[in-house]
């Protein structure tokens, strides 16, 4: 612990063992893409937890979130299964969508998971629905939509900004802002600044250090506060970074958008170094240990589940359904 960081704060183990957990999670999914255990790529998170860990830490279980294509974060953040996400991404029948959904389409709804998304900004409308959905039933739940800053240049995001405000929904709109949407870097897409554009909608809005868990929950704390008391939506921008490629296929790809020294020079700002100095070594070794542990687990409960059986490929696409799906298709 550095002496001269700031005092303690209840919740910040919480927020470290969370950050812990999606590094450590991440760093695994690397490992067994590279080795074929995980089949296609998928998105890293890696640098962008304290957005998922700062703002899942202000919700309930009832709460929503609906995601993004760079979705593990947040999914692990809401609580979800360590081992069954895993398992998801093995593409095992054990995972939390039976091994069908993988890493874009990974959902848990008991958790109010409504889903990573594989489409730019096509997750906020289901934050819309769900918070629409929730009021309507007289109840105070809250529907967080996560998004990156390439959803800015989709005019869905616009539709919604514009709905949640007109109709006081309970959304907080996530904007985590990395810096580049694949290889476009964000001064080359955004005319102005992101946040004036929920205020356009007279939606408050606020940026904050995304690399701060702490900064980072103060705000989704009172975005979640406002939303829960009819106060209506609101909007945080979180400046943070990815370490890693857009995907886990960018290594070989030998991309020059971005320089060495510049992600060296956000590695100062890494999220869990930031919060490592919140905790006493004895604390945060004990953390690591427990994580390090969680995840090895998982990762021999995907290695001992099965595959889905060839002739269930058909399973689960259309509602109660199967029969008729398995007489259209063979
Ligand atoms: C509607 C749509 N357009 C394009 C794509 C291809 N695509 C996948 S990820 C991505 C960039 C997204 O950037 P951003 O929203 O900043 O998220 P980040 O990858 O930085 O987390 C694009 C263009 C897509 N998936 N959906
Ligand atoms: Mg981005």
């Amino acid at each position: 612990m550095n002496p001269a960081a700031p005092e303690p704060q209840s919740g910040d183990a919480e927020l470290y063992r969370v950050m812990r957990t999606i590094r450590a999670f991440e760093e695994t999914v690397v490992e067994l893409v590279n080795r074929d255990e995980i089949p296609g790529t998928t998105h890293e998170y890696i640098g962008q937890e304290a957005v998922a860990a700062g703002v899942c830490a202000a919700l309930r279980s009832t709460d929503f979130i609906a995601s993004t294509h760079r979705g593990h974060g947040h999914v692990i953040a809401k609580g979800a299964s360590v081992s069954g996400m895993l398992a998801e991404l093995m593409a095992k029948e054990t995972g939390l969508n039976r091994g069908r959904g993988g890493s874009m389409h990974v959902a848990d709804v008991s958790l109010g998971v409504l889903g990573a998304n594989g489409i730019v900004a096509g997750g906020v409308p289901f934050a819309l629905g769900a918070a629409w959905g929730r009021r309507n039933e007289g109840r105070d739940d809250v529907a967080v939509a996560f998004f990156g800053d390439g959803a800015v240049g989709q005019g869905l995001l616009y539709e919604c900004l514009n709905m949640a405000a007109l109709w006081k929904l309970p959304v907080v709109f996530v904007c985590e802002n990395n810096g580049y949407a694949v290889s476009l870097p964000v001064a080359d897409a955004v005319a102005g600044t992101i946040v004036s554009r929920a205020e356009a909608c007279g939606i408050p809005a606020v940026t904050v250090d995304g690399m701060n868990a702490r900064d980072v929950n103060g705000a989704a704390i009172d975005a979640v506060e406002r939303a829960r008391s009819g106060g209506g939506p609101s909007f945080i921008e979180c400046i943070t970074y990815r370490y890693a490629g857009h995907h886990t296929a960018e290594p070989s790809l030998k991309l020059t958008y971005r320089t060495p020294e510049e992600i060296e020079s956000w590695r100062a700002k890494d999220p869990l170094i930031v919060a490592e100095d919140w905790l006493s070594d004895e604390v945060r070794s004990r953390i690591d240990d427990e994580v390090a542990d969680r995840i090895a687990e998982a990762v021999e409960f995907g290695r001992a589940s099965a595959t889905p059986a060839p002739e269930t490929a058909n399973d689960y696409m259309y509602a109660n359904d199967n029969d008729r799906v398995r007489g259209v298709l063979g």
